[in-house]
């Protein structure tokens, strides 16, 4: 290889070296989840994510009137709500607090970032009085990386 082509590869490879930096930095490797509400549906109703990755979930509720999204009992290593608990948030008669809980007003959108850590199948719902009996219910699949 020829001088002048040595000292091209060689800027080559610097200007590159930011791009793989960004790549290998953490925000990349969040999945990132869109889950909906709607006539009392949840869409979709199974969410597949791995064990010990990070997910962004993003909950948008398209109905007129307030929905959440709960889950009980769910191992997780951190969790992170972007949004502000809601104020007024009927949560029934509710005894224990669910581990995952985000709620969304109508015709709004929240989003909270947490990592499960063990696989398995875990059940989610809405806690507001009725709605998880009239099908507000949706499974979340945590798999083995
Ligand atoms: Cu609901």
């Amino acid at each position: 290889m020829k001088e002048s082509e040595m000292r091209k590869t060689l800027i080559l490879l610097l200007l590159m070296l930011p791009i793989v930096l960004a790549a290998c930095s953490g925000s990349a490797d969040v999945m990132e989840i869109n889950l909906e509400a709607s006539g009392m549906q949840y869409q979709p109703a199974t969410i597949e994510v791995v064990a010990g990755k990070p997910v962004k979930l993003t909950f948008h509720n398209g109905d007129s009137l307030e929905h959440d999204f709960s889950i009980m009992e769910i191992p997780l290593m951190t969790v992170g709500a972007t949004a502000e608990p809601m104020a007024g948030h009927d949560m029934g008669n509710m005894t224990t607090d669910p581990q995952l809980h985000m709620a969304a007003a109508m015709n709004s959108t929240n989003s909270m970032e947490f990592t499960p850590t063990k696989p398995g199948t875990y059940e989610f719902f809405c806690t507001v009085p009725g709605h998880k009996e009239a099908g507000m219910v949706g499974t979340l699949v945590v798999k083995s990386p």
